[in-house]
């Protein structure tokens, strides 16, 4: 059987979801042809292949690309500031008033281009590539206005053709309330939904919308209204849900059949009920929790319990998780999550696939998936997870190349 490129005399973690645990090969071959899996198994089981090119892995570890399902990337400008700040002891509301929080954010997003925008993002996305991410999705959600959201948009789009990476672009236009909609959280809602979700759909910006539903952001019937209209677009959903309080936000995502509910660290057996029921991942943010000093952990255990999926990334956003390594992001999901190496590896690959509506194209090494592999200078997988800082990245693939 003819094919572009063979990896051979590797120790494949499939992370195939019919194998047990990581879904080890130990003497494994991947054939790749046109961009995608052709094989992927034991040296046994392959058949005979003339490859173009064959690739003597030298006995290391092959995973597959690592995807990372949540990110803000594209934004303008830091908040370093405000850090130090909180450092000296501000709170939060303080800060807001200052000018600080995500509206310092949406200025600096506003005041900047699409090449701008795209410019300071590089170095966050080659940060992730250089760590063996081949896929990443990104939100926008700073520009808080048509023309704002959909540069972001575009700017994230522009990444995508910028890069060998598989970017995935997210609406999240009901991130906060912007200054012109002061105490009109509806009618900004109405903005969202009668003209920038249209507008998005229409021009193709995004694979799919997301929300911020909290007491400090928008409430489950705003949330509803954006989603009825997002379905009603033909656009998937997701929700950041459960990060400070419990308002049923899971499980208002669950019933609108969500790819995945985010944060959730005061997600509650309703909400899993709901989310387990509509095949909806949960997508934990260590980052975050960590960047917060948050006390309440995701309940992991239930999670497990009840068969949720659970993805993990990096929440990479200026405000609350200035975070652009998903390795960290393992280590932090198995330190404050207690996620064992297997889970924190499924997280940022399969799960991590699913939660962006990509389980049959990316996530695992199986026939006919995109061929985005990562091989890594490591004795075992949980060195992955193990370390703090450190990168055993050998080689990264992207679509066989
Ligand atoms: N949850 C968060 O932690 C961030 N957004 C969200 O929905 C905060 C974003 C920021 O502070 O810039
Ligand atoms: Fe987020």
């Amino acid at each position: 059987m003819r094919c572009d490129t063979i990896w051979q005399n590797a120790r494949l973690c499939t992370l195939a979801a019919h194998m047990p645990g990581l879904g080890i090969v130990e003497d494994g071959v991947i054939a790749a042809d046109d961009g995608r899996i052709v094989f992927a198994g034991a040296a046994t089981d392959a058949p005979a292949f003339e490859a173009t090119r064959t690739i003597d892995c030298g006995g290391r570890w092959i995973t597959p690309g690592l995807i990372d399902c949540h990110t803000h990337l594209v934004h303008g400008g830091n908040r370093a500031g405000e850090f130090e700040m909180k450092l000296a002891g501000a709170r939060y509301e303080d800060i807001a008033r200052a000018g600080g929080g995500i509206r310092a954010t949406m200025r600096a997003t506003r005041a900047s281009s699409e090449a701008d925008l795209v410019a300071s993002a590089l170095p966050r996305l080659d940060a992730l590539i250089a760590e063996g991410a081949t896929t990443i999705e990104i939100k926008s959600g700073y520009g808080l206005s048509p023309e704002s959201e959909a540069r972001m948009l575009r700017a994230a789009r522009t990444l995508g053709r910028e890069r060998p990476v598989t970017i995935r672009t997210t609406f999240l236009g009901a991130h906060a309330v912007p200054p012109e909609f002061d105490g009109d959280a509806d009618g900004y809602t109405d903005l969202v939904c009668d003209r920038m979700l249209p507008a998005v759909a229409a021009a193709g910006l995004a694979d799919t919308v997301d929300g911020f539903c909290e007491g400090i952001a928008f409430s489950p019937a705003q949330i509803e209204r954006v989603f009825t209209r997002a379905r009603e677009l033909g656009l998937s959903v997701k929700l950041h849900a459960e990060q400070l309080s419990n308002l049923g936000g899971a499980a208002l995502a669950a019933r609108h059949g969500a790819l995945s509910a985010d944060h959730l660290e005061h997600l509650d057996a309703d909400g899993i009920a709901a989310m387990r029921r509509a095949g909806t991942v949960a997508v934990l943010l260590p980052g975050a929790f960590y960047f917060l000093r948050e006390k309440q952990v995701p309940p992991v255990e239930q999670l497990r319990a009840a068969g949720v999926p659970i993805a993990i990334a990096t929440d990479c956003n200026p405000g609350t998780s200035p975070l652009t390594s998903l390795l960290l992001t393992m280590n932090m999901a198995a330190t404050l999550f207690r996620l064992t190496v297997e889970e924190c590896l499924a997280a940022v690959t399969r799960n991590a696939a699913l939660a962006l509506g990509l389980g049959h194209e990316a996530g695992t090494l199986e026939a006919g998936r995109w061929c985005d592999l990562a091989i890594w200078d490591v004795e075992s997988p949980a060195e992955l997870v193990y370390r703090m800082g450190f990168n055993p990245l050998h080689a990264r693939i992207w679509r066989g190349k």
